[in-house]
């Protein structure tokens, strides 16, 4: 079998390499012509856990090239970018992947969408294009298979998630369902096109608006003096309650896009354009809270620790801290970013100690795991403020080196505090929330870690 994969980024290659590492033969199409000699020389244009094994693997069986040729199935992964000033989709890559699939493509073959799309895409936009082939659709095949695998974890969850696969007719359902079988083990759920594509866009959407209402929760609670985080620990002990994480907004090329896919044609859906206000006004929020702990202060400079949209990841796309950055520059503070992942960034990246050296205030704007164990004593601060956004250092051992520390959401009270002095008063940037319980507390009673998480006492 020979699949022609068209698009080999975060999606296109580690689907074609799967693909070609379980016996079919695979062209990799893109656009890029670095892209395709990068790969043909043996090198990946991004990293993703496991995809240099794979690779290897792969690599008697793929090939890169800038156009398509005949292939018994054609995949399209091309990006489905929003545009940012009306927040309709732009579908021109879709148009143009299905137009140049069209001199290929011949009676029983098949194609396959993997790109998200706006619900109706296959139908209204995609066949028609593939149908200037001269063969109808039926006579090919064709189906909408949208991925569903998180960056970090992209080669297991595309191997071991159920997906969506949503045909054309029944013929074109079964042969797609049989095609990715030979990698995939999860379930696979047959439905239609147009309700695979709406599935697709619910899941990222419901995602968008537990995040904002966990964002919305976060400010409530600071109105009412309450730690959120301890909060939501304790209301996800209900059985049916799954409250996320609050933080400084919502990136990548998913959650903060997808949204607008389902809602850019209709004129009544309001709960899902406020989710994502939500979360696109929080690098605002977490802006306001440096105010708060800056003011006064003269030629103020925020480190900001992580750029990438999210922990662990090197991945910028959509990321808030853009937004949060811009604002902070415009507000005259002058900004040093440090992200240990990130490798290009539009703003200079410097590393760990000269992005805290003189500066007043650090900002945690992503949770990777290796900011937890940072060694505070290290950072030559000017003055010792920190805001963790994501709740994610130790604060105990900061606030044990004269830091002030301010989590998004732990119901202190954002007071100007004049800059020199770096301790705190006691108890004003507590972040302590676990509950004076008269030791020793009966086995039966859970302590609340010091950051109000669920990892317990
Ligand atoms: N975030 C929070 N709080 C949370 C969880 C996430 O603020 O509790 C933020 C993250 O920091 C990040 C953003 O949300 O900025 C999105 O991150 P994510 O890990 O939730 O999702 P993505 O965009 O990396 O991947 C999502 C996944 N979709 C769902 O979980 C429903 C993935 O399975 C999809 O395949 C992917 O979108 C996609 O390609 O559509």
């Amino acid at each position: 079998m020979k699949i022609c994969v068209l698009g080999l980024g975060y999606i296109g290659l580690p689907t074609a390499l799967l693909f070609a590492a379980h016996g079919a033969d695979v062209v990799g199409i893109d656009v890029k012509q670095s892209v395709v000699d990068c790969l043909n020389h043996g090198n990946l244009p991004f990293r993703e856990p496991g995809i240099e094994d794979l690779y290897r693997e792969a690599k008697e069986r793929f090939v890169a090239r800038t156009e398509p040729e005949a292939a018994d199935v054609f995949l399209i992964a091309v990006p489905t970018p929003l545009d940012p000033a009306t927040k309709v989709s732009d579908l021109s890559y879709v148009k143009k992947a299905a137009g140049s699939i069209a001199p290929h493509l011949s009676e029983g073959d098949l194609v396959i969408l993997e790109s998200t799309v706006p619900p109706g895409t296959s139908e209204r936009v995609v066949i028609p294009r593939l149908e200037k082939s001269g063969v109808a659709v039926g006579d090919f095949l064709y189906a909408h298979c949208p991925e569903r695998a998180i960056p970090g974890r992209t080669l297991q969850e595309m191997t071991e998630n159920s997906r969506i696969i949503g045909g054309y007719d029944r013929e074109s359902t079964d042969r797609a369902t049989s095609i990715y079988q030979t990698f995939v083990r999860g379930q696979i759920y047959q439905t239609d096109t147009r309700t695979a594509e709406f599935v697709k866009l619910m899941e990222n959407t419901c995602r968008d608006v537990n995040i904002a209402l966990a964002n919305e929760f976060a400010q409530l609670a600071e109105e009412c003096g309450i730690n959120v985080w301890e909060a939501i620990t304790l209301a996800n002990k209900h059985p049916r309650v799954s409250i996320l994480n609050p933080g400084p907004g919502v990136g990548g090329h998913c959650i903060a896009i997808d949204p607008w896919f389902l809602t850019e044609n209709s004129t009544r859906c309001r709960m899902v354009s406020t989710a994502r206000e939500v979360n696109d006004s929080m690098p605002n929020y977490v802006l306001h809270i440096a105010r708060n702990l800056l003011a006064g202060a003269r030629d103020p400079a925020i480190s900001i620790f992580g750029v990438a949209y999210k922990g662990n990841i090197g991945d910028i796309r959509e990321s808030p801290a853009f937004k949060f950055i811009q604002l902070a520059e415009n507000e005259g503070y002058s900004v040093r970013c440090h992200d240990p992942y990130v490798e290009k960034f539009p703003y200079p990246l410097v590393d760990m100690a000269d992005a805290a050296t003189g500066s007043d205030c650090i900002v945690v704007l992503t949770d990777h795991d290796c900011f937890r164990a940072i060694d505070p004593a290290g950072l030559r601060m000017r003055s010792k403020f920190v805001i963790d956004a994501r709740n994610i250092l130790d604060h105990e051992k900061w606030t044990s080196h004269g830091f002030a520390v301010r989590v998004l959401g732990d119901g202190s009270s954002v007071q100007p505090v004049p800059l020199g002095e770096i301790m705190p008063p006691a108890g004003l940037y507590s972040t302590d929330t676990a509950r004076t319980i008269a030791s020793p507390s009966p086995p039966s009673i859970s302590l609340l870690s010091p950051n109000g998480r669920g990892d317990f006492l």
